[in-house]
């Protein structure tokens, strides 16, 4: 007998959903920043032990959303809840203990019209001075009668992330595996490099330039085992405004140059190969709300 079970990862922004994902599957395969609004789409990731496996969702934070482009991301997070078979609400255990209220209506609506069990995870827990505050929000949850389970982690420290991996499983319906056990994610190398360099973008700028950016590789060549050439890959940043592409090029292309080593290091660790990466940084004038720049873009 085998379980199988598609677990859908929602909540705010920042509340360490990708983070968790990758502690989950012991690897660096969703982008995590410190900014909100890293993750764009639906990220897949298949943690397979034993006779479970379970398929999980990371999704796009919560959010009302300002341009086509975060409708696009919303829909995301509406097709992973009706495709989960159990839903898991991560929650920032700081912020919602200075809200004093572990409930958010942003997602307590979404889950309460869905039959599918739900567990309530509280994460950051090493941001927490007292971890005994917590027992006040897991009670809050026990009493709202929203919640199948509660559990309280630390996804950064990796701590209690097998208690919540053993509390899925056995939620898990009895199925057959989705995927191959030895499969990781069902989504492209293109997806995930595409993903590396726009987290490398993430992390060395601010404010605005990440959210004006996005990346669609044009070129992806694999070279033979054993050969010594690289792997070649080539992709366009695309921004929205021509100083915005100064900024990401900077003084004699150094901005550029630094977000090109920084992905490229990303890449060669997760493809296990070497890697020429060729940048270029293309001006779409308001890609986030052009139908057709977005569709290229992938959303
Ligand atoms: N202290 C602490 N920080 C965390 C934890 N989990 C995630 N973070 C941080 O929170 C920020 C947002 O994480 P991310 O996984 O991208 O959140 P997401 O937007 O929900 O996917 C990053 O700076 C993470 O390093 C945690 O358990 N403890
Ligand atoms: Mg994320």
């Amino acid at each position: 007998m085998t379980r199988c079970a598609t677990v859908a990862l929602v909540g705010r922004p920042n509340a360490g959903k990708s983070t968790l994902m990758n502690a989950i599957l012991g690897m660096h395969l969703s982008i995590v920043t410190n900014k909100p609004q890293t993750t764009r789409k639906r990220v897949l990731g298949i943690h397979t032990e034993g006779d479970t496996q379970l398929i999980f969702l990371d999704t796009p934070g919560l959010l009302a959303p300002k341009y086509r482009m975060q409708k696009h991301m919303m829909s995301y997070v509406d097709e992973s809840l009706d495709a989960a078979d159990i839903i898991c609400i991560i929650v920032d255990v700081k912020k919602a203990f200075e809200r004093g209220n572990v409930i958010d209506p942003m997602w307590s609506e979404e889950i309460t019209k869905r039959k599918t069990p739900v567990i309530l995870v509280l994460n950051k827990m090493d941001m927490l001075g007292v971890p005994k505050e917590a027992m006040v929000l897991i009670e809050q949850a026990r009493l709202s009668g929203l919640f199948t389970q509660a559990i309280a982690i630390s996804a950064k420290d990796n701590s209690f992330v097998v208690d919540l991996i053993a509390m899925l499983s056995e939620l898990a319906p009895e199925n057959p595996f989705e995927y191959d056990s030895e499969i990781v994610s069902d989504q492209t190398e293109r997806f995930f490099v595409a993903e590396f360099i726009r987290e490398a973008i993430f992390k060395q700028f601010s404010e605005e330039i990440p959210y004006a950016a996005d990346v669609s590789i044009t070129d992806f060549k694999e070279r033979e085992e054993g050969t010594k050439g690289k792997w070649y890959i080539a992709a366009d940043i695309v921004v929205e405004r021509e100083n915005q592409k100064a900024i990401l090029i900077g003084a004699k292309g150094s901005a550029l140059k630094q977000v090109g080593e920084a992905s490229r290091a990303t890449i060669e660790a997760h493809l296990g190969k070497p890697v020429f990466l060729e940048l270029y940084v293309k001006v779409r004038n308001d890609w986030r709300n052009d139908r057709t720049q977005l569709a290229s873009l992938g959303y």
